[in-house]
């Protein structure tokens, strides 16, 4: 392999001819070190924010149709209007270069729309960031310039958990002013923690805790766990509908990028502790197209994008890889035998309507289920139950982003205090992916949650007996949202 210096970058920005379809830099060997990204608190994270804020200031002010501005890049993502429209706005109708570079990349963030393989999610804003980060290396005339993230989970010093960073509400500050956002839910920018109202939600335990990548039977994957929990999550607690807690929106807060730096760490985190991404070769060779930092169009392939090392960057800190929860069934490695396991509803309830208050609904089992089972435990009443078991959610729907997010609880009883609560928490519902109006029924979109420990440490029985589902907003969902979960099932494997 030959390795080019860092000079020869930049003239090969400049003789834009030349360049390669994927950029040489992005094949691991351009660089004899791997490129550090940073924590956006530390000392070299500062300083990567303000050159990074410099950048911003420059792509704002260039106009949407310019491949280097920062609506071009918030429209890559997704789009407040339809595609057709956005770009009818931007190019009035006159091709160009750059207007076949908008019909190819913008609005192609992945799996925001119906139909589309939800394990493109990590691997597309992979992509997406990539590209952004050398764009604004070339912008800035920079080759040092990394992305900084922002880690948001517990263990930080209770100053910084949950904190938006300083530099991101700065307004006063002539260097800072473009990171700045007045669109974001109150408290965020005055600097309390997001989750001032719903504590745990930012943990990364449930997430790291998975094993596989791709949902297999009733578990979610890592993928659909990091996207529909702690990723939407945090859209949702930044806020607001009209910034980042809606996805056509959420990408013109200069946050987002420090947001999704730092999915993007988490991934590389998991992979870190040893757990393997998928190999498929459909999945692999799926194609997407960015804006080059030479303004040219440029495509990558998933396959290209599942290891940093193959990218040749790194993180400043790795998530640690959790410890097994207290009396779980280890989860099993490979994909294997967890796909064709035999996977048994046993107990389900058909759909819910979320109201403002608390929702309390009660899981039935299925009429076979409960035959079967009795005859099994009148058979054998002391045989060890080996089973894990999952809550599944399917088919959400909204009429607007309900701006809340649910925390769901199993077998609660009426007035249960607060530590009876938190003994018995399944876990946190958003609807950030969830778009109004559109059917989002594929097989492979749910969220799923690993009740097992529950169902044995409480002798909950949900098999048999049938369990209640308790449901609670962490505040009052906005009007007309109507949200609905279309099915909720307890499956055994
Ligand atoms: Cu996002």
């Amino acid at each position: 392999m030959t390795s080019t210096p860092r000079r020869t970058f930049l003239k090969q920005v400049g003789v834009t001819a030349a360049l390669p379809l994927v950029p040489a830099i992005f094949t691991g060997c351009t660089y004899p070190a791997a490129r550090m990204r940073y924590n956006v608190l530390s000392a070299q994270g500062q300083a990567m924010t303000r050159k990074f804020a410099r950048a911003v200031e420059i792509m704002k002010s260039a106009p949407a149709g310019d491949p280097r501005s920062w609506i071009f890049w918030w429209y890559t993502h997704a789009i407040p209007v339809s595609k057709a429209a956005a770009i009818e706005q931007v190019f009035g109708g006159v091709s160009s270069p750059a207007e076949d570079l908008a019909q190819k990349a913008w609005y192609t963030c992945q799996p925001h729309q119906s139909g589309e393989n939800t394990d493109n999610f990590l691997p597309w804003h992979r992509m997406f960031i990539l590209f952004f980060e050398k764009l604004i290396g070339a912008i800035l005339r920079d080759d040092s310039f990394t992305l900084p993230y922002w880690n948001y989970s517990p263990g930080l010093p209770s100053s910084q958990s949950g904190i938006m960073p300083e530099s991101f509400r700065s307004p006063g500050d002539p260097l800072l002013a473009s990171l700045y956002c007045a669109d974001r839910n109150s408290g965020v920018n005055s600097g309390s923690p997001i989750d001032a109202q719903n504590p745990g939600l930012l943990s990364t335990a449930s997430a790291m805790a998975e094993t596989t990548y791709s949902p297999q039977g009733p578990d979610q994957g890592f993928c659909n766990n990091l996207d529909f929990g702690l990723h939407g999550s945090v859209h949702l607690l930044v806020g607001t509908t009209t910034n980042m807690g809606y996805i056509p929106t959420s990408a013109q807060d200069p946050v987002f990028w420090m947001h999704h730096c730092n999915i993007d760490r988490l991934w590389a985190s998991w992979n870190r502790a040893g757990n393997p991404n998928p190999t498929d070769p459909d999945f692999l060779s799926q194609v997407f197209w960015f804006a080059g930092p030479d303004c040219r169009a440029v495509s990558i392939k998933v396959g290209d994008v599942m290891s940093i090392a193959q990218l040749n960057y790194t993180y400043q800190e790795f998530e640690p890889a959790p410890f097994p929860l207290r009396g779980s069934t280890p989860k099993p490695r490979n994909h294997g035998p967890w796909a064709s396991v035999f996977t048994t509803t046993v107990a389900s309830a058909g759909a819910v309507s979320l109201g403002s208050g608390t929702t309390r609904i009660q899981i039935k089992p299925t009429p076979d289920i409960q035959r079967r089972l009795f005859d099994l435990s009148a058979a054998a009443p002391s045989v060890p139950d080996f089973s894990a078991y999952y809550l599944v959610i399917r088919d959400l729907r909204i009429n607007a982003q309900p701006e809340v997010i649910y925390a769901l609880y199993l077998d609660v009883s009426e007035g249960a205090s607060d530590e009876a609560l938190q003994a018995l928490k399944v876990g946190d519902l958003n609807f950030f992916q969830v778009m109004p109006g559109m059917e989002m029924d594929e097989l492979a979109r749910f969220v799923s949650y690993d009740i097992t420990e529950l169902v044995k440490a409480f002798g909950l029985s949900a098999s048999v007996c049938g369990v209640s589902l308790t449901i609670i907003p962490s505040g009052e969902p906005a009007a007309g949202s109507e949200p609905v979960i279309g099915s909720i099932t307890i499956q055994k494997v």
